[in-house]
């Protein structure tokens, strides 16, 4: 059975906890480390592999969605609004079934239409262009405010960066959002502490991220963005809590799983040359051939 098969079948089965999970964080990471290697050019590498187990249970135990068909009328819908990490979306979209290897490899290339922020395109999965901060939830909020009116049973859910939420944009959002007890939204943070060009400082002692998106009247889980248990929990929360929008705040290491990129902001976004494509198979545990 071919892994688009299956994901067909799990989309049907979902509600049924899966014990054996098809695409591995390890092969999310390993596709990510593959395009930003092959592409020749520097890449949004931290902050996509921040990301990585919660898009994979996301993509894997959440969306209601059929790769097969990515135009499917009651599929949930995914934003990825902190789009310079579109690595991360990419090498999802393609380990779950929305595209082959060889559209994967055109990532940057002239004509590709996989560049480095994603670009609306649902024959590929990508459902909204974002690249420009501060945009993805009042987009998404617009979407399950239209679910909700037509009566839908679908739901959104929208990656924010912690350095995004320096955008005003997004507090007009959460409260607009708050205020129409949208349950059909889920923001997901992904607090990995860094921005562009260093740590994340505006909501780092007195003022903690997760109390903002409260005192914006969000329910609010706090989470490991690393445990799997964790993230299952807060999105099975999420989907349960029904006076309003839920936002996951997830603490994250940027640059996780790549010891020398943990934490060091110089990999938000940089290239890797052949010695570092190396480096990167090591400490990943896929050990090279001239080891
Ligand atoms: C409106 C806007 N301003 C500035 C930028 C440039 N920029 C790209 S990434 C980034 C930092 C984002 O930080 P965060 O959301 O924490 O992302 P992560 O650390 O997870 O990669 C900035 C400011 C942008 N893309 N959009």
């Amino acid at each position: 059975m071919s892994l688009i098969e299956i994901n067909v079948m799990r989309s049907r089965v979902r509600g049924l906890r899966t014990i054996i999970y098809m695409v591995s964080d390890l092969d999310i990471r390993k596709t990510i480390v593959d395009i930003a290697f092959k592409c020749g050019e520097s890449a949004h590498i931290g902050g996509s592999l921040s990301m990585v187990e919660l898009l994979n249970v996301l993509f894997g135990e959440v969306l209601k969605h059929r790769p097969v068909e990515p135009e499917w009328p009651d599929r949930d819908l995914f934003i990825l609004s902190k789009g310079h990490a579109v690595l991360g979306y990419l090498a999802v979209l393609h380990l779950y079934g929305y595209f082959d290897a060889d559209k994967l490899a055109t990532f940057q290339a002239d004509g590709s239409d996989l560049i480095a922020h994603p670009v609306k395109k649902l024959q590929l999965g990508i459902e909204s262009s974002n690249g420009s901060l501060g945009q993805g939830l009042s987009f998404g909020l617009g979407l399950a405010l239209g679910m909700e009116l037509k009566n839908e049973d679908r739901r959104v859910y929208v990656m924010l960066g912690d350095g995004e939420c320096n955008e005003g944009s997004v507090w007009e959002t959460a409260a607009l959002a708050a205020e129409r007890g949208t349950n059909r939204l889920c923001a997901i943070v992904d607090e990995n502490h860094f921005r562009n060009d260093g740590a994340v400082t505006t909501y780092a002692n007195k003022i903690k991220l997760a109390g903002i998106w409260r005192a914006f009247g969000w329910n609010v889980i706090e989470i490991d963005g690393h445990d799997r248990e964790q993230i299952c929990g807060a999105f099975a929360a999420a989907r349960a809590y029904e006076e309003g929008p839920t936002a996951i705040v997830a603490s994250t290491v940027k640059g996780r799983g790549i010891d020398f990129m943990e934490a060091n902001n110089d990999w938000h976004h940089n290239r890797i040359t052949s010695n570092v494509y190396k480096d990167c198979l090591r400490a990943l545990g896929l050990e090279t051939v001239d080891g």
